[in-house]
């Protein structure tokens, strides 16, 4: 696929050097896998310690005089979102998102673009500091980069920390369709603000809207998506993030979506010690479990990892904890239909109800789902079903992990006596709240009869009229 001695330089003969120097652009490194890639070590221009993209990877590069040169490509892909679960996508080098791109504060950069779309695409580095016809806005920066063309941009990554880029062409499409990747520029040296650590992660958050059945993001959605995804993958299709124990870690997240996300951590504290302007002054810190990451934005989390474990790690918003959901199903909770959804579904195959004890019960439930969808929140922990899909994975804290080592430790195995347990005793009488308080105020109106309602949701009918 490509010629890693070749690309990379290092220990390049005589001849291949020569063959570098007659090939303008750099040959495109691409990714036919969405696993998690190791970190890429840095074997040319300065040292640092590279992240780890989940379900993703870094885009190696190759010196030319002191630059680094790198090659996206802009292109149709399938993108595996969960095994058995692909959707047609458009991403940058074979997947999507595209590679993360690693360099150093004050590295020179250069960065071909080739557009194997249908469409003028660009591609804006989100929160650099770079010269004004670099910054990849179509028509305001730059002329559209044309398909089958390649554009070249160059420029000094002047400000370490966390970025992203997308393009600023027919973005609504474009990013839809999930054209988007991570950028990380490392500090020189030692920085007052950036601290060294064990494990530095990364991933976007992005959402399609994707009919169960089909297999192509509808790109009008605004706000009724129905796969809120990682970098492209949904629980149970993304990875773990496994730590060691006492190790410091950073997370990075950038938000491509159109709506906030609450990413939310168990068992531990972590500081906000960087946005996408920068590094955060130290007096500014606070510790956070859930940090909302809102539209356009990038948070960068740190925290010890002291308690051992399997530790939830999702957003906040339960509904984006969720796949491939479809509106406009009733709330059925304490509604007894036993055996009426499977009657109609000999009438009509593809007929869904919510369970009557919540929607739970339908990962359990045996039904014949439509071709190319995913199940709308499957994944088997190891105490029975996970009733989640979507935006959540699990931090896996364990002792005696290697540096750099981030295989699936498996399930953590709970000292005896330390998981809650089913109790055996007998029941006394449980408090309950008796009355709920008049009021500041008398109301003006009382109605004739008491009105009691039941909550609904997921409702249908708020949906249907915006
Ligand atoms: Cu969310």
């Amino acid at each position: 696929m490509f010629n890693r001695r070749l690309f990379l330089g290092g220990a390049v003969g005589a001849a291949s050097v020569s063959k570098v120097a007659m090939a303008a652009l750099p040959e495109p490194v691409l990714q036919d896998k969405p696993d998690t890639m190791p970190p890429l070590e840095p074997s040319t221009g300065r040292p640092y310690r590279p992240v780890l993209t989940l379900n993703g990877w870094t885009l190696p590069w190759r010196m030319n005089q002191g630059v680094k040169e790198f090659h996206l490509v802009a292109e149709p892909v399938v993108r595996e979102m969960a095994p058995g679960f692909k959707a047609h996508l458009w991403g940058y080098n074979g997947q999507s998102p595209g590679p993360t791109i690693e360099v150093v504060e004050g590295d020179r950069v250069r960065i071909f673009v080739t557009n194997k779309l249908g469409e003028v695409t660009s591609i804006h580095w989100h929160g650099q500091r770079l010269p004004n016809g670099m910054d990849g806005v179509t028509g305001l920066n730059q002329p559209g980069i044309p398909p089958g063309k390649t554009y070249v941009y160059e420029f000094v990554a002047r400000r370490p920390g966390t970025f992203m880029y997308h393009p600023h062409a027919d973005e609504m499409v474009q990013m839809a369709m999930g054209m988007m990747g991570f950028w990380v520029t490392h500090p020189k040296g030692k920085h007052p603000l950036i601290d060294e650590v064990d494990r530095d992660i990364c991933f976007l958050l992005n959402a399609y809207d994707i009919d169960p059945g089909s297999a192509t993001p509808k790109i009008m959605t605004m706000l009724d998506f129905n796969l809120w995804t990682w970098n492209s993958r949904i629980f149970p299709g993304i990875d773990p993030l496994v730590v060691g124990f006492k190790d410091k870690v950073r997370i990075r997240i950038g938000n491509l979506t159109m709506t906030n996300h609450p990413i939310h951590l168990h068992g531990h504290e972590f500081l906000v010690t960087g946005t996408d302007g920068g590094p955060t002054p130290k007096s500014t810190r606070r510790y956070e479990i859930t940090e909302d990451v809102a539209v356009g934005a990038m948070r960068q989390i740190e925290f010890l990892a002291d308690e051992e474990g399997d530790w939830a790690f999702h957003c906040h918003k339960s509904h984006h904890t969720m796949n491939a959901m479809g509106h406009g199903v009733p709330t059925l909770i304490g509604v007894d239909h036993t055996g009426v959804a499977s009657k109609i579904r000999k009438l009509i195959p593809d007929y869904m109800v919510m369970g009557e004890r919540g929607m739970k019960d339908m990962t359990e439930m045996d039904m014949a789902l439509p071709d190319n969808t995913a199940p709308m929140m499957a994944g088997q922990g190891p105490f029975g079903a996970i009733g989640m899909g979507g935006m959540f994975s699990v931090v896996k804290v364990r002792k005696g992990l290697k540096p750099g080592d981030y295989r699936d430790p498996g399930w953590y195995q709970h000292p005896p006596g330390t998981v809650a347990y089913e109790f055996s005793g007998s029941l006394p009488e449980p408090t309950r709240s008796k009355a709920e308080g008049v009021g500041s105020m008398p109301r003006v109106q009382q109605p004739k009869t008491d009105v009691e309602v039941t909550v609904r949701k997921p409702g249908a009918s708020s949906h249907q009229h915006h």
